[in-house]
Formats: C-alpha cells, structure tokens, sequence
C-alpha cells in the first residue's frame, strides 16, 4: 500500500535491538529531535537476533519495517537495505571501532599493547569472519580458518609482539557480529604468541566497565565518537584510547529498498 501511511502500518514501532547498544540511546535521541515521539512512534528493545530474524520475515513478505541498522553486519549484504538520511546528525558523521585498554596495560603487558597498536582490519576483512558465522561456524573455527587464509596479516599483527609466556589476558566484548569476529581473532592471533587468552561476552556498560575497573585487560567493541559517546564521557580518565581497529563504521536506521517513499528519518513523520 504505497500511498498509506507508514506509521499505522507498523504501529509507530522501531524494531531494536539488546538496550545497552549505544544505537538504542541514539535512537531514542533522534525519535526526539526528530518530532518523533510526539507523533507516538516508539523504539522496541530486543536482540540482534530477534531483530535480523523480524527483518528477514518482513522482507520475505514485502512488509514495511523500520530497524536499528549498522555497518559492518551481514545485514547489509543479505538484504536489500538502505540506511535513512538523517540531516540532523544524529548518528553522527563517521564513525570508528576502536580498542580500548585497562590503564597500565602498556607498562605490565607491553606485547598485547603492540598487538592493539598493530590490530586493524578492514570491512571486506570482518564480514569474511562474520558470514562465516552466520552460516553456522563457529566463532573460533571461523576466527582459525581466517588466521590461515591471511598469514601476512597475522604476521603484521604480531610484529613486535613479544612472547606471552603463558600470560593470562582477558578480553570483554559484545556479542554484537563484528565483536563476536574481533575478539575471536584477537584471542586465535595472541594465543599463536604463548598468550592465555580468556573472552568474555557481556552487554556494552559492563565492557565498558571491565576495562574501565581492570577487569579485562582491553575490548575491541568501542564504537567511537558518537555510538558509545555516553560510556566514553562517563569513564573518561579510565580507560586508554588505543587505537582504530576499524574505520567506516556506521549506524542508524534502515529500511528495505523496496520502502521507495521513505529516505530520510523526517519521511517517518508524513
Ligand atoms: N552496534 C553494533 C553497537 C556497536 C556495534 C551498532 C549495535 C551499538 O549500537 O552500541
């Protein structure tokens, strides 16, 4: 029904995603300063993976829905996707992954503080990992066959990496795809040093937490300047901003491409 309104055809929802994700607080920000939530339109909190499985439903049916999108995710590239234009900068302008560490990490582990100054990869590098899972293998398996298909960037990776002698590190991530992809790698890559690696999943304040408190020793699920502005302002001092492991990163909110009249956040309003 192309000419009918989108909002009652969805009942004003947005679906989302876990209620940590800093996308959900963006979201959130944009349904109010886009005049959103005076005209009832809602964000619906759930999972990455009640979300992609509501998507893939509607797409199938040519529905119309509304989603909490980002790059890099296999969303992207299995569904005809496009992100609404969002004139007010919302999501911001562009956006990093960036590593993050404990404080003192560089002083009493000097080879994992090289590895995250030599840890970075590209779009096209990440999705192999995560279609990979996607398709039912494992994170590890997945992380393992990738190390084998890329020995000059494992060997870049490790350059200058000391030997871990058994040393016990613990990485915090989100189980969000691209951080399922990340950490599995860093923890194959460093355990081919001698390093004893132990990852940790757990939702975004935690990770940000755990590296914050020294808990774990770093994460590399810290999408920087504007998705996890909030945690980066509240443990600011904290933590050390180590490096990009991932540049072009993106968030917003998405819709098919079959969805012709709505381009931009503001259409939602008509
Ligand atoms: N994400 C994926 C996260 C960061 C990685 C966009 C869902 C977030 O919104 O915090």
């Amino acid at each position: 029904h192309p000419e009918e309104k989108l909002g009652p055809q969805i009942n004003y929802t947005i679906t989302g995603i876990d209620a940590g994700a800093g996308i959900m607080g963006n979201t959130q920000t944009a349904l109010e300063k886009y005049g959103l939530k005076n005209h009832n339109w809602q964000l619906q909190t759930s999972s990455t993976a009640a979300m992609t499985t509501v998507l893939g439903k509607a797409i199938k049916n040519k529905q119309p829905i509304v989603v909490t999108g980002w790059v890099p995710h296999w969303m992207f590239t299995k569904y005809k996707l496009k992100f609404l234009k969002d004139p007010k900068m919302i999501y911001g302008k562009s956006e990093n992954i960036h590593s993050i560490s404990r404080l003192g990490l560089q002083k009493d582990s000097p080879g994992v503080y090289t590895f995250l100054k030599n840890f970075s990869w590209n779009t096209s590098q990440i999705s192999e990992v995560m279609f990979a899972v996607n398709n039912g293998t494992s994170p590890q398996e997945a992380a393992k066959s990738y190390l084998k298909k890329h020995p000059d960037q494992v060997k870049k990776w490790l350059s200058n990496v000391s030997a871990g002698k058994n040393k016990k590190i613990t990485i915090a991530y989100v189980a969000w795809d691209s951080e399922i992809a990340s950490a599995n790698i860093a923890k194959e890559v460093l355990e081919k040093r001698g390093y004893q690696v132990d990852i940790r999943a757990m939702e975004a304040q935690p990770m940000w937490t755990a590296v914050a408190t020294g808990a774990a020793d770093f994460s590399l699920s810290a999408w920087l300047p504007t998705t996890h502005a909030v945690y980066a302002h509240k443990f600011k001092g904290k933590y050390i901003d180590v490096h990009q492991n991932l540049h072009g990163a993106k968030t917003g909110l998405a819709v098919p491409t079959y969805m012709k009249n709505i381009n931009s956040i503001e259409d939602l309003k008509t």
